[in-house]
């Protein structure tokens, strides 16, 4: 007989219910039905004066069960159950410890008072689903905190730790990290001696605002969500919570979450949420794969990539070992890592103290034997193949039997450096993004012989590391470059075609996209795409072919670098602005080979590069270099800020409909050519079938 999710005691004449749902106590039906039981229970019983309501495991509730999310509702539904909290005759009081998130919180919101650990941390990071807080929490939030810092709150999605808690009202105590239960009924015995009385939250006084605060927030917020709509709604919810009573608020939020919960939007990023914990899950792997602990890590390379690295690890107290055979560029690599440590000390992110901890894990050297006991070792030298075996012959000579050696190539072949070495099979990529201390995708690279427990352990140390690590296929650029050179390819075709470099980015931008492409590789540095196209054997016979990108490179604008690039710079500036020389440039190179310039409106803009993504997506699936579709998806979306509120590249295929998405590429290969166009197989099959990308078996392993 499973064990009942609610329980309750009854100690020192306050009822204790418990909810114990792992692993995170997300609350399900029955943990609703149980606690609306329960609930009735201790306000029957003469025994108790008070109630406490604390989870067991490690974390109070998480949020309402996203797995529910799309089938039909089943009551009590959460409201219904805050509602009888809210009401009830007797003290309420949540005790915290964990994260409480989501629904969470909003069910610590509608008892009358809130404890919790120092350690804990609580949020509404609904938004972060395409949802908004639906049980109360746009309501009562503002109504302890007030409007603007309820709103920071909710948009962000970000949670807050107790003392920020306790700081703005949502907590009323806060205890070192001991005995909760205990403290909660000693606090519950307080409240009662005092006689405060019940402190209903949704009978505080709704949150005074300045004229005009909603339309300047909604304002502010507009150009940083294009197009997301969660935010705006959120705004529309508060904006209710005070300009009518709790019982109207209530009712407006329950519309607007309805409309959030049946948009697309929230289908893409629900679908994001359980595609990123389904990175791990790979056949062949399970709990009992043998892993190999890391903890501690060499680097090779001391530069940009090397000393973020390097960072990565410290930020999880893993010790270091920096080696560069160049004093100089390891002492700059070092003085790099200071700088971002400092940084994070000016912004109140780190205290002096634990910046200095940081760097007492990392030793710098020039000798490979300062190798030999280190678990992993991570690669990060120059984009050549022959310094990069030159490097990988050192490493198998001087790193202990089992360690991993991993290279954080972008582009070059695993199995070629691999074969640098005598133990192929400890022989991973693990491409980080830069900043590499930042962003949260790690592409693991299986090479052929790279054995399944080195996987595994890399999967773990990604986790370890704090990042998204998601297995792919040895082919050229991996997943997310390979996609990434199909996506530039037609921004670079569209400036010859007629639309200016502003005109394509804004296009992608008001779409979704961080950045559009020509920003992007001002970014990134002209000169660096140049030099891997300069390597590369395998080019298309097309004069048009990165064509801008290339005499750009060759002009010496490489971008922000050189203060010019696709776009000029102002000096200190990184703002993109229009540049005649190089649309003057583009219209010679278009008049040269004789292609007609015309007006290109946005839609066949962002067509032509997402649906470039989509093709190369679907190739990579058949030829097996991606597991699934929905690890597609994750890497466009933390590596490359595809937008979540879009699900991926693959899933927005899906919601497009695999029908049109073909036809459309049909189209493009009649007005194109196939040689970029060409209808991949399994786009087509999938199109004529009725079937989706996200339900494709793919393959069993890269
Ligand atoms: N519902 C169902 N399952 C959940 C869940 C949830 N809310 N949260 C986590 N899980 C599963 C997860 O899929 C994984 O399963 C396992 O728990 C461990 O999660 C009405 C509408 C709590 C910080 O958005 O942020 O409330 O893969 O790997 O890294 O207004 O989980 O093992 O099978 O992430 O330690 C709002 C989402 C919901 C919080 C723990 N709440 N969860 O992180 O473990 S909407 C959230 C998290 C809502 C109300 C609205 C994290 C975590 P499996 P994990 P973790």
């Amino acid at each position: 007989m499973p064990s009942l999710p609610v329980t309750m005691t009854i100690t020192s004449r306050v009822a204790i219910i418990t909810v114990d749902n792992p692993p995170v106590n997300a609350l399900s039906h029955a943990v609703r039905a149980g606690l609306a039981k329960q609930l009735s229970v201790a306000v029957a019983d003469d025994a108790a004066d008070a109630i406490v309501l604390i989870c067991a495991g490690r974390t109070f509730f998480a949020g309402a069960d996203i797995t529910e999310f799309g089938k039909p509702a089943r009551d009590p539904s959460l409201r219904d159950v805050l509602a009888q909290i809210d009401a009830s005759p007797k003290l309420t009081v949540a005790a915290i410890h964990g994260t409480a998130l989501g629904g969470g919180l909003e069910t610590a919101l509608a008892c009358h008072h809130r404890i919790a650990v120092a350690s804990a941390k609580v949020g509404l990071p609904e938004s972060q689903l395409g949802l908004l807080p639906g049980a109360g929490g746009t309501q009562r939030l503002p109504r302890l905190v007030g409007a603007e810092a309820a709103l920071d709150m909710m948009i962000s999605g970000n949670p807050i730790n107790a003392g920020a808690a306790l700081d703005n009202g949502i907590l009323d105590r806060v205890i070192a990290d001991d005995d909760l239960q205990a403290a909660a009924v000693s606090y519950a015995g307080e409240l009662l001696r005092q006689g405060t009385g019940l402190r209903r939250v949704s009978q505080l006084p709704s949150p005074e605002v300045g004229d005009g605060f909603f339309d300047e927030y909604s304002a502010k917020i507009k150009r940083r969500t294009r197009g997301f709509e969660a935010p705006e709604r959120i705004v529309a919810c508060v904006r209710a919570a005070c300009e009518h009573d709790f019982a109207r608020g209530l009712e407006i939020e329950g519309e607007l979450f309805a409309a959030c919960m049946a948009s697309t939007q929230s289908a893409a990023m629900r679908h994001l949420f359980f595609a990123e914990r389904a990175v791990a899950k790979l056949p062949g792997i399970d709990r009992n794969t043998p892993r190999r602990p890391i903890e501690t890590v060499g680097v090779v390379g001391s530069g940009t990539m090397g000393a973020g690295i390097a960072l990565a690890c410290m930020n999880v107290n893993l010790p270091v070992v920096m080696l560069d055979t160049d004093a100089g560029a390891l002492a700059r690599g070092r003085a790099s890592i200071e700088k971002l440590l400092a940084v994070q000390v000016d912004k109140g992110r780190l205290t002096a103290s634990m910046r200095d901890a940081r760097m007492e894990l990392l030793t710098t050297t020039d000798d490979y034997g300062a190798f030999s006991e280190l678990d992993l070792a991570i690669e990060a030298v120059f984009e050549t193949m022959a310094i990069k075996q030159t490097v990988f012959r050192a490493l198998d000579a001087h790193c202990k039997p089992g360690a991993i050696l991993a290279t954080n190539t972008s582009t070059l072949d695993v199995d070629l450096i691999a074969k640098a070495t005598a133990r192929p099979e400890d022989v991973v990529g693990l491409h980080f993004f830069s900043p590499a201390h930042v962003m949260r995708l790690l592409e693991i690279v299986r090479g052929r012989a790279t054995s399944i427990e080195v996987i595994a352990s890399s999967l773990s140390f990604g986790k370890q590391v704090n990042k998204i690590g998601v297995v792919v296929g040895n082919c050229f650029g991996f997943v997310g470059n390979r996609m990434f050179y199909g996506y530039t390819r037609e921004s670079q075709l569209l400036l010859l075609e007629g639309a200016a470099p502003e005109i394509i980015d804004q296009a992608l931008t008001d779409w979704g996209m961080a950045m559009g492409p020509n920003a992007v590789g001002d970014l990134a540095g002209l000169d660096v795409s140049y030099k891997v196209r300069q390597e590369r054997t395998d080019l298309p016979d097309d004069p048009r072919y990165f064509l801008i990108a290339t005499l750009l490179a060759e002009a010496g604008r490489y971008g922000q670098k050189t203060g010019k690039g696709t776009y000029r710079y102002e000096a200190g500036s990184r703002t993109p602005l229009p540049d005649p020389e190089v649309q003057a440039l583009i219209a010679a190179e278009s008049a040269r080979l004789g292609i007609q310039r015309r007006t290109i409106p946005a839609d066949e803009i962002v067509e032509r590069c997402i649906y470039a993504l989509i093709v190369e997506g679907c190739r990579i699936l058949e030829e097996g270099f991606a597991v699934k579709a929905s690890d597609i998806d994750v890497i466009w979306v933390n590596g490359y800020g595809f937008p979540r509120y879009r699900g991926g590249p693959m899933l927005y295929a899906d919601l497009v409909g695999l029908d049109k998405v073909y036809r459309r590429v049909c189209e493009f290969r009649d007005i194109h050519g196939e040689q970029y166009w060409q209808p991949p197989a399994l786009l087509r099959d999938l199109a004529r079938s009725g079937g989706s990308l996200a339900a494709y078996p793919g393959a069993t392993t890269p």
